[in-house]
């Protein structure tokens, strides 16, 4: 149910895409298209390299660094195996608002390389702004809630 949740978000997604670009208003680029199923969350900025941001007790993945352009997101309460073919190996910096740590996988079902982001509570360490510090940029397929980095 998570993956038709999602495949549908990202299918709405691009269609507003479409729909923003021509014709677009002089405020468009404060402009943004919000697609919110109760637990994953599609930002479609009007301006690719807007910077979004990620709600208190989400989970957030950016397609571009320092976290602008397109956001995935999804509530903090539970791990995921698989991201969903909208967001897999696309994300380019993250940030952690869930109220746990979160380990982010390059593989699904929490394999491969990872990276460890503290929670909500640690800001502003609760974030990665470049993960090609990491060797893990267009790379994250999973992650998963859990104890504190270096725990
Ligand atoms: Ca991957």
């Amino acid at each position: 149910m998570r993956k038709a949740g999602l495949t549908l978000a990202a299918t709405a997604a691009a269609a507003a895409l479409v729909a923003l670009v021509p014709g677009a208003p002089a405020n468009a680029r404060t402009a943004s298209a919000v697609y919110d199923s109760g637990t994953v969350r599609v930002v479609v900025p009007a301006d690719q390299n807007m910077q979004v941001a990620c709600p208190e007790n989400w989970v957030c993945l950016y397609r571009n660094t320092n976290f602008r352009g397109t956001l995935w997101s999804w509530r903090g309460d539970r791990n995921r195996s698989y991201v969903g073919d909208a967001a897999n190996d696309r994300a380019s910096s993250v940030i952690n608002n869930a109220y746990r740590t979160v380990r982010f996988y390059e593989n699904r079902n929490y394999r491969g390389r990872k990276v460890c982001v503290g929670r909500w509570a640690l800001r502003p360490r609760n974030k990665i702004g470049d993960l090609r510090s990491y060797s893990l940029n267009d790379k994250i397929s999973s992650y998963k809630l859990g104890n504190p980095c270096g725990g």
